[in-house]
């Protein structure tokens, strides 16, 4: 396939879905397993190809007029993998899910067209982040209060889109969220950072989407005025008719989304027990509560939750279903979140596709 020259790990078929230069994680191939997602199945978004970094020779170079005595790339503060291994070390459990993911619904279950990457529900993944807080790196830079705005920038190559150059991939972020809970991750679930997912070192932004957690970080630019780039402006925003005023803010915060452990117009048999697994979860807070319709959205059930629900991360629950009749059913999962936001019955168009939100109709076949 296409996609396999432009990302460095194996891809068994049976974990993966490839899309062009991605490769979409199959839920079936997470059915019962951990909280975590393991780096072998973990989803890979790349708008180029992955670079391979020799971790020793990885330079990070931070500079900006928001910095105390580095105003350009010439006289930037440059870090190595030792110096940040150094500074304290943070751990924790974040999800990273593509602005896009379940994007291919608009088409499939709203009969709307929009642009991008066809995927399902597998472009998001939940891993152990072990790095350092971005914060205490722009500290160690000379981070000024008259900073703005920060903007990691990758090292793979730049990216050509429609004939129109873009440059490298990068997307500022405010310095309040910068200096929040972004972090510089250097390991991914025990491992040092794997190539696919932006080693030797990469950014981690909690709750926003996954563009903002920039892969092969190489420069840091922090600015006392605001900056831009396509990933801000014309990319990861709302636009369409149901967003006038020439589009939404820069995309931030994920949204709410439910997902069964389980593979489409998969045959399942009648008059047995199945259980039925799946996680939810969203970027507006914590997942309150998750309800199952095994008849179509006619009636719902509560579904026990496995996990108690922690912010970035999903909550994995379970829910036993004896089918009667033969022929094919949709199941439907619909999650609320800590800041009362339920999955809606339709997602609000964009033509880019991105934030689908709404509850999916998952279709197997009763036998
Ligand atoms: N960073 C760089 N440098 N280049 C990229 O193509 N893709 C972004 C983001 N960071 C990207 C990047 C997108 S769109 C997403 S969804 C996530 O990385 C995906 O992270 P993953 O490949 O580790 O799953
Ligand atoms: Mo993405």
């Amino acid at each position: 396939a296409a996609g396999l020259a432009t990302v460095v790990k194996p891809l068994p078929p049976e974990h993966y879905r490839v899309l062009g230069t991605n490769a979409e994680t199959r839920w079936e191939a997470l059915r019962g397993s951990g909280f975590t997602t393991p780096n072998s199945h973990f989803f890979v978004r790349n708008h180029t190809a992955t670079p391979l970094i020799d971790p020793s020779a990885w330079r990070l170079r931070v500079w900006g007029s928001g910095l105390r005595g580095a105003p350009s790339p010439e006289n930037a503060v440059v870090f190595g993998l030792r110096e940040l291994r150094r500074l304290p070390a943070v751990e924790r459990a974040v999800l990273v899910e593509c602005a896009g993911n379940g994007r291919g619904f608009y088409a499939w279950q709203q009969g709307q067209e929009v642009s991008g990457t066809d995927w399902g529900l597998g472009a998001i993944g939940l891993a152990r982040w072990r790095g350092v807080r971005l914060a205490d790196v722009l500290h160690r830079a000379g981070v000024t209060s008259r900073a703005v705005d920060v903007m990691p920038r990758g090292l793979d190559a730049p990216v050509t889109s429609g004939g129109v150059e873009l440059g490298r991939v990068r997307r500022p972020l405010p310095l309040a969220k910068a200096l929040d809970d972004v972090l510089l991750a250097y390991e991914m679930n025990g491992e040092p950072l794997p190539p696919d997912h932006g080693g030797p070192v990469r950014v981690v932004v909690p709750s926003w989407v996954g563009i903002s957690s920039v892969k092969w970080v190489g420069d840091i630019e922090v600015s006392d005025t605001a900056l831009h780039s396509p990933w801000n402006t014309e990319l990861y925003r709302l636009f369409g008719p149901r967003h006038p005023e020439g589009g939404s803010a820069p995309l931030t915060r994920q949204t709410v989304k439910s997902a069964f452990e389980l593979a489409r117009d998969i045959e399942v048999r009648a008059g047995r027990t199945h259980r039925l697994h799946g996680r939810s979860w969203s970027g507006l807070g914590t997942v309150r509560s998750v309800e199952v319709s095994t008849d179509g959205g006619a009636r719902w059930q509560r579904a026990p939750l496995r996990d108690s629900p922690r912010r970035d991360a999903w909550v994995r629950w379970e829910l036993p279903w004896r089918p009667a009749r033969r022929g094919p059913v949709d199941l439907l999962a619909r999650a609320t979140d800590s800041a009362g936001r339920t999955q809606p019955a339709e997602s609000v168009h964009n033509t880019q596709g991105y934030l689908f939100d709404a509850v999916v109709r998952h279709r197997v076949q009763v036998v």
